[in-house]
């Protein structure tokens, strides 16, 4: 029945996805999922720019064993808004086994509830540019955003389109926690690695070694569509670049998705074309995120 309330074009996620032939390292990490809902208890905000299909956490952890991760980052999305209850109740259900990253009002005069949030495992708070998803704020209140959370030790993570990389690289630098960016920055497939576009996003990672991405995201980036070959050369040239400042997630339950329901086995089994040694591995999906999120060396 709440189904019925999603937006009539949306995609559900893949209802029966394949078992990856690629097996996760020990104490792998999802570092890029959501939960959505459930619409009676967590409520889409006011202002949200879409309304999913319910997303809850109980299929998120069915998901994170039969893909074979240990542990999620879950990642508050826009169509929650500042309202956190639906991320921090999957926070606490899953214990030591996931963090998340949250979304805090950067204009409001309230204090938002970072310690109650930390306590829960919240570790970093994400600025979303895309225009479709969200409405921009002032830069200066990002950046004292930014610097609030810094004091806890939490990080930002950041959501843009390619575009905008020029516009936010004077910000960006001007951050001194961690910052990861959702998606290599989304660059656009058919340029290829070599334009100018995607050259300047690896050398603002060479500049500043506080710069993490996330090599996820290819259902939403390519061109030709499952198994997604065409964002391989993206995302390896990062692995291979920048070993210790790439993350890894399913992206799962893939919002706004236009074409088709992604399946997740289908994306797992990129991993070892985007980072093809058992080091490599290790560190996208076990040291990289352990260190960031759970502070493990
Ligand atoms: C993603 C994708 C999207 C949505 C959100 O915050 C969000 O609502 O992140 C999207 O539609 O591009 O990366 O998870």
């Amino acid at each position: 029945m709440l189904g019925s309330l999603m937006d009539t074009d949306y995609i559900p996620f893949h209802p029966n996805p394949s078992k990856p032939r690629f097996v996760p390292p020990a104490g792998a990490v999802d570092a890029h999922c959501h939960v959505f809902g459930p619409a009676d208890r967590f409520p889409y905000a006011p202002e949200r720019k879409y309304t999913p299909v319910d997303a809850p956490k109980e299929t998120l952890f069915a998901l994170r064993d039969f893909l074979g991760f240990e542990r999620n980052v879950i990642v508050q999305a826009s169509c929650h808004g500042t309202d956190n209850r639906a991320l921090i109740d999957a926070l606490q259900a899953a214990g030591d086994r996931a963090r998340g990253v949250a979304t805090v009002s950067v204009t409001s005069r309230d204090e938002p509830p970072l310690e109650e949030m930390d306590e829960a495992g919240v570790r970093a708070i994400r600025f979303n540019f895309l225009k479709r998803l969200a409405d921009e704020a002032p830069m200066a209140a990002y950046e004292g955003a930014a610097h609030m959370v810094g004091k806890l030790g939490w990080h930002i993570v950041v959501y843009f389109e390619a575009h905008d990389l020029a516009r936010l690289t004077p910000f960006l630098e001007r951050i001194e926690t961690e910052i990861v960016i959702d998606h290599m920055g989304t660059p656009n497939i058919a340029n290829g690695v070599d334009h100018p576009d995607f050259q300047a996003f690896i050398r603002l990672m060479e500049d500043r070694d506080n710069i993490y991405t996330k090599v996820s995201c290819p259902e939403r980036l390519s061109l030709t569509g499952p198994p997604y070959d065409d964002v391989v050369p993206f995302a390896r040239t990062l692995v291979e670049r920048f070993p210790d400042r790439v993350l890894w997630g399913t992206d799962w339950p893939h919002p706004n998705m236009r074409t088709h329901a992604p399946d997740d086995g289908v994306l797992t089994d990129m991993i070892p074309k985007i980072a093809p040694t058992p080091e490599l591995q290790q560190a996208l999906l076990v040291d990289n995120p352990m260190w960031l999120y759970w502070k493990a060396e």
